[in-house]
């Protein structure tokens, strides 16, 4: 419907007049701010171990962890750049810390992830519990609890940081605050939380020491990979996912963090998935083997080859499918967590 040229200039006048009242036509915008489906600005992007060490081992030539506070290479969504955003509510990064070294303890009201990627020997710190990483561990931060990072004499040790930064931002709710000390005390022994919430079952009198956050602080990936080999060997594989199980928190049995879910999931040698999409975008990183996704925005197409410590981001309503020849194992995370509390998750599973 085309106005006569009169009226275009009519309303140009008027959207001219009203400009340095800060009003603005909801009519000029209406399809863009509510679009039939979701129309995100993340594309999906591939990281592949091998050109990205040699950049975060010259880091850890440049400077040390405690100059840095978090010696971490962000993955940047190629269409955010200068955001530290992988999608517009998920940050994502890689953390270096050398032996010897200490990333000093701080706390915020980001929530924080850490999956193991490689070496041995670190250990994280939250509440005056330490745990030691191994590759493949899910370890958390949760939000505003003290923690502090340090160094293994095994070598380099690198992980995956999953945060909710963006999430955080969006909302304006971010607090942070620097420790005294560079590490904190410990009170506990290690292996306290998982001896008392890793084993289905939990204190008589517990209470839930993080709120909504899993009282679990790491999920040691022999017990996943066990977990998900038997269910390989003896149940169904789900055309869509392969084996797929996602990570509890133990009080609730609901997400382990308020603001993302994390899963695992094994690929059966031969798998070829069927695809889907849903709203929640997804980061992925390869545990083991290798493998490919395949990703379809319609316009446009992309096929990534997964080799073992390779991070891909897979945005909202983008249609993927995994396959793989040998059999591999992928961890992920998503903000579905928030999608469900705002009722407003979607998931198709296609043909
Ligand atoms: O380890 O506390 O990648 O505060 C970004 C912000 C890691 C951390 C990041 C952080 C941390």
């Amino acid at each position: 419907m085309n106005a006569p040229e009169a009226s275009l200039r009519a309303r140009q006048d008027l959207y001219a007049a009203m400009a340095p009242h800060h009003l603005t036509p909801l009519w000029e915008v209406l399809h863009a701010l509510v679009p039939p489906r979701p129309a995100t600005p993340c594309v999906p992007a591939h990281w592949r171990y091998g050109e990205v060490r040699p950049f975060l081992m010259r880091s850890g030539e440049v400077i040390t962890a405690e100059e840095a506070v978090r010696r971490v290479l962000i993955l940047e969504n190629p269409a955010l750049r200068g955001q530290s955003a992988v999608t517009q509510s998920l940050y994502a990064g890689l953390q270096l810390i050398l032996p010897g070294e200490v990333a000093p303890a701080h706390r915020h009201t980001q929530s924080a992830l850490r999956f193991i990627v490689e070496g041995s020997g670190a250990y994280t710190a939250v509440d005056g519990e330490r745990t030691t990483m191994r590759p493949g561990d899910f370890i958390i931060t949760p939000s505003w609890t003290w923690h502090d990072h340090g160094g293994s004499d095994d070598g380099p040790v690198v992980w995956l940081d999953g945060l909710d930064i963006p999430t955080i931002r969006f909302f304006d709710a971010g607090f942070a605050e620097n420790a005294t000390a560079r590490s904190q005390q410990v009170e506990r022994a290690e292996g306290t939380s998982f001896a008392r919430y890793g084993h289905n079952m939990a204190p008589v009198r517990h209470d839930a020491p993080f709120g909504a956050t899993s009282p679990i602080f790491s999920y040691p990936y022999a017990r996943s990979r066990e977990a998900l080999d038997h269910l390989e060997r003896h149940a169904p594989v789900d055309p869509w996912d392969g084996v797929k199980l996602r990570y509890v928190n133990p009080l609730t049995g609901g997400w382990p963090m308020p603001t993302m879910a994390t899963f695992m999931q094994r690929l059966p040698a031969g798998f070829a998935g069927k695809p889907w999409r849903q709203t929640d975008g997804a980061v992925y990183s390869v545990v083991e083997g290798h493998g490919r996704i395949a990703i379809d925005a319609g316009e446009r197409q992309w096929s990534f080859e997964l080799a073992p410590r390779d991070h891909v981001v897979v945005p909202s309503w983008h249609t993927a499918r995994l396959s793989s020849d040998a059999g591999c194992v992928l961890f992920s995370y998503s903000d579905r967590p928030v999608h469900q509390a705002l009722a407003i998750h979607r998931e198709e599973r296609l043909s």
